[in-house]
């Protein structure tokens, strides 16, 4: 049996992924494979709480496993799948929805904000962090590595299954812990500082770089970085400098410096544009490699399709039975089988 600790996260096929999706979720996801035992899913479900067009969305999500593979993800040490393909996550929603208060769901930063976007509210919005609860203790997993906004999920996914072993056993769900990375945390858009980097908003011309951005167009992004009209190139928490404050951060999180390698990287800088030209250039030879993978996984979709499908059948080998298990102590009837 092995001894390694689980780890579950997701990441949502709901648009370009993005450098804050990297840094924030699966920079972790990556390093973590060795010691720890991972299962990494696309969570193509938890998509459809917004409006999406069915044909963006099926590229997007074999678009995202792509990423993911070019990015270091390694099918022989993760598990990685497509969460539709796994029917165990859909149907342990349901059972967690009928013991999680409504309250504890209207209170939900993320589903105030998605929201007050929307002309008409589904369902699967307000539901969106059961199906995510569904998701992370169906694989009785020990650790959630996210971005710093999901954290309030985390939390509530621990509540949920505080109560529902409150009711049925004590013990059943293994209670998870959030893991929030330090640098890299919450990238905020280069177009406004004071919002978070987002998939939904990467469509907005230079708010995010996406991982597969043309060099030439994350240049143009970094160049058209809002900041400030000072010239100090230090890290800072004054709200003014917010914009150079998260530049310095992706160039700390993209080098693994400490803060005063990176303040003297930019010592005799002339000013903002050599910053946000020296962020431009680590960013792009960063992202090369991984951009490279990217378009031979894309050339070989049966490759693609075969991995997410044996990525299935593991994922489905946990937590299928997990899920019957929970049915049992529910008091369902199981389906006795036909041979
Ligand atoms: P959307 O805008 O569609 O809600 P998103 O960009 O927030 O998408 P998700 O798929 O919801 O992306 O998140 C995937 C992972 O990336 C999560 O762990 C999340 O915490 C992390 N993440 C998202 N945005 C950022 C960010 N700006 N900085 C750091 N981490 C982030
Ligand atoms: N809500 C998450 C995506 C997600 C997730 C999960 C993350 C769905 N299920 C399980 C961690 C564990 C987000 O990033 N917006």
């Amino acid at each position: 049996m092995t001894t390694k600790k689980r780890v579950f996260s997701g990441i949502q096929p709901s648009g370009n992924i993005h450098l804050g999706n990297y840094l924030g979720a699966v920079k972790q996801w990556v390093e973590g494979q060795d010691e720890k035992e991972n299962f990494i899913c696309v969570v193509d479900l938890h998509s459809l709480t917004v409006p999406q067009d069915p044909v963006e969305l099926r590229f997007q999500t074999r678009s995202l496993a792509a990423v993911l593979l070019a990015s270091g993800i390694d099918p022989d040490k993760t598990t990685l799948f497509i969460q539709s393909h796994v029917t165990a996550h859909a149907e342990g929603c349901w059972l967690l929805n009928c013991v999680t208060p409504l309250g504890w769901l209207q209170r939900m930063t993320q589903f105030k904000d998605k929201s007050a976007k929307q002309e008409s509210v589904g369902m699967g919005l307000l539901d969106y962090p059961v199906l995510q609860a569904a998701d992370i203790m169906l694989y009785d997993a020990h650790e959630v590595p996210v971005g710093e906004d999901q954290k309030q999920h985390v939390e509530l996914c621990r509540d949920i299954g505080q109560r529902f072993n409150h009711i049925y056993e004590e013990e059943f769900f293994i209670i998870p812990e959030p893991k929030i990375p330090q640098d890299g945390a919450r990238l905020m858009g280069l177009d406004d500082p004071t919002v978070k980097m987002s998939k939904s908003l990467a469509y907005t011309r230079g708010h995010a770089v996406r991982l597969l951005d043309e060099p030439k167009e994350i240049l143009r992004s970094f160049k058209k970085a809002v900041t400030d009209s000072g010239r100090e190139i230090r890290f800072s928490d004054d709200p003014e400098k917010a914009g150079v404050n998260n530049l310095l951060g992706i160039y700390k999180a993209v080098t693994g410096k400490a803060n005063d390698e990176v303040e003297a990287d930019f010592a005799n800088a002339r000013g903002y544009g050599d910053l946000k030209v020296g962020v431009a250039e680590v960013v792009i030879e960063f992202l090369a490699p991984m951009q490279a993978r990217y378009k031979a996984l894309m050339d070989d979709p049966a490759e693609l399709d075969r991995i997410l499908a044996i990525g299935a059948e593991q994922a489905a080998a946990v937590s299928m039975p997990k899920l019957r298990q929970m049915k049992e102590i529910m008091g369902l009837v199981l389906p006795v089988s036909s041979d």
